[in-house]
């Protein structure tokens, strides 16, 4: 759209001398800072489950989990090696932790998301309660907040990460701290904040004083049970299905600040419309097999796999059983921003 004016020698001569005082001509660039429509670098990409969970108990004999202090495989986009980003401002991981593990407590600026893969349990504490973590459960870790995790069971358990690393690093916004504790205590009974917050009511005198969502637990009953009866009631999106966002009860946003977590079902023979959106999305299959087409790029799914879409890449999802997707982008802060768009592709 911006085309590079010509180049002369004279014109070569200016950019070396000015770039003695770290200077450089907007016109020699403009056309690739300012461009028509979204080019992310991302590419679209896939990991089977099948083909890398050996990796994750390999690591789990490796290392433990208190030298490690989180042991993760992170799962990064082909073209971004090296960033530790699976998009351009998300973060994604595998996290596995052994029977008789714990994973000290600790806390940072960046915002957690974890999504139960395998194994039952493990627990993960947040702000004095802990969880039990089971299969397709999303549950947060807020900015901020004392985390730790623990595996009193008897089986390995795997959930994914999803951070806002690379959004907080682009900001400069990184603080962390140990508590200087294995765990944080305990003052909650588990449940407590999901019967107090997650019930389509609030504490009387209760006042939000953060921008994250007080409920931290969202488990996968309630969420499957309300996209099967929403699937049945009908109508589908033409391109999505069913999908529904999480959100924070006191505000009706996201339910953390940076990231937008999104689970939706594709009823069986579901061939979806192709859809472009700003946000690149990380997708976790719950259950269910089918197909994603990104770009030019189709990838066959069944349950744990993941896959990442970029940015303004055409997105249509086919389903050959009833399939459940969990997913997570950086929508909020685009909508915060006016920025997000979507278009039919
Ligand atoms: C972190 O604190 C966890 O608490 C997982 O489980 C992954 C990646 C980068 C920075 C902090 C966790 C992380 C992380």
């Amino acid at each position: 759209m911006f085309d590079k004016p010509t180049s002369t020698n004279e014109r070569q001569g200016f950019y070396a001398r000015i770039d003695q005082h770290d200077m450089t001509p907007l016109w020699e660039v403009l056309g690739s800072l300012v461009i028509p429509q979204p080019n992310s670098p991302c590419v679209a990409a896939q990991w089977h489950y099948d083909a890398i969970r050996d990796y994750l108990l390999e690591a789990g004999r490796l290392i433990t989990a208190k030298e490690a202090e989180r042991r993760v495989l992170i799962l990064e986009n082909p073209a971004l090696r090296g960033q530790s980003a699976i998009t351009h401002t998300m973060y994604c991981g595998l996290q596995v932790i052994m029977p008789g593990e714990v994973a000290p407590s600790h806390r940072h600026t960046q915002s957690a998301l974890r999504f139960v893969i395998e194994g039952e349990g493990a627990y993960t504490a947040v702000n004095g309660e802990r969880v039990t973590m089971r299969r397709g459960d999303f549950i947060i870790t807020p900015s901020w907040t004392w985390h730790d995790h623990g595996n009193p069971g008897e089986e390995p358990v795997i959930w994914m990460d999803g951070l806002d690393i690379p959004l907080i690093r682009m900001l400069d916004a990184s603080f962390a701290e140990r508590l200087g504790e294995e765990t944080q205590p305990v003052t909650q009974p588990e449940g407590d904040a999901l019967t107090r917050y997650g019930n389509n009511m609030l504490p009387v005198d209760w006042e939000p004083t953060t921008k994250t969502s007080p409920v931290f637990h969202y488990p996968y009953d309630r969420s499957r049970e309300a996209l099967d009866k929403l699937a049945r009631s009908g109508p589908l999106h033409p391109a999505h299905g069913v999908k529904m966002q999480f959100i924070n009860p006191a505000s009706g946003g996201s339910v953390i600040p940076t990231m937008g977590t999104f689970m939706q079902l594709l009823p069986k023979g579901f061939k979806g419309n192709g859809e472009r959106v700003t946000d690149g999305t990380i997708y976790n299959v719950v259950e269910g097999r089918g197909r994603t087409t990104i770009g030019e790029r189709t990838f066959d799914w069944g349950p744990r796999d993941i896959f990442v879409a970029p940015s303004w890449l055409p997105v249509s999802h086919e389903a050959d059983d009833d399939a459940v997707l969990f997913s997570y982008s950086d929508r909020p802060v685009q909508k915060a921003l006016g920025l997000w768009r979507s278009a039919p592709a």
